[in-house]
């Protein structure tokens, strides 16, 4: 048996698309230079025109996890890192757009297989915003983290496991549209 365990070197050949909501940019500008820097010092060229980083900017939090399953659709990238900042202080409906945001993002990618972070700040108060987002730490590195591991480990993932049924080329599509009396014995 093995152990399996994402790790933070050999970044060169990841790609990494980052959605970032413009709502609470004051915010969300400091997640993205917190996610960047970590990226930076862990190897990866994030320079939007270079070839490891993708930066898609959309309105706010509500409409990152519509553009984060489609940018993970594309096979192009190995973790997709959602920033966005809601804050209760400024939105009656504060409840219904982050959850409908944790759930889209946590939907992109069950139904995608492809790593989607979830950098979305929930807080009270700006304050509380601010805070994380740089003044006393800032999580957008701790985003960057997590995207750097589970890009790793994903890898990892799809080099060694081997096919279930040795000897059949059962892809993941094709057991979803087969029902269970379809599949061959062991
Ligand atoms: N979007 C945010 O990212 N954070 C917020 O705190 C917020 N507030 O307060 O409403 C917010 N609203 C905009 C929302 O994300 C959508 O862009 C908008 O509803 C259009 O669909």
């Amino acid at each position: 048996m093995a152990v399996f365990e994402g790790t933070f070197t050999q970044t060169e050949p990841l790609r990494f698309a980052v959605v970032i909501g413009r709502f609470n940019d004051l915010v969300t500008t400091k997640l993205l230079e917190g996610c960047q820097d970590c990226l930076k010092r862990h190897g990866v060229d994030v320079n939007p025109h270079g070839s490891q980083v993708d930066y898609i900017w959309v309105p706010g939090s509500f409409e990152v996890p519509v553009v984060a399953r489609q940018v993970a659709l594309s096979g192009r990238y190995d973790a997709v890192i959602c920033l966005g900042a809601v804050i209760r202080g400024q939105t009656p409906h504060f409840d219904y757009v982050s959850s409908e945001v944790a759930k889209g993002v946590a939907a992109a990618a069950f139904q995608t297989g492809v790593p989607v972070v979830f950098g979305i700040l929930t807080t009270d108060t700006m304050q509380q915003a601010l805070e994380r987002a740089g003044i006393k730490s800032n999580l957008g590195w701790e985003y960057a983290m997590s995207a750097l591991e589970m890009a790793s480990l994903m890898r990892q993932l799809r080099s060694n496991l081997q096919e279930p049924f040795s000897g059949n080329s059962l892809s993941p599509a094709s057991l979803k549209s087969a029902s269970i009396g379809e599949l061959p014995a062991e």
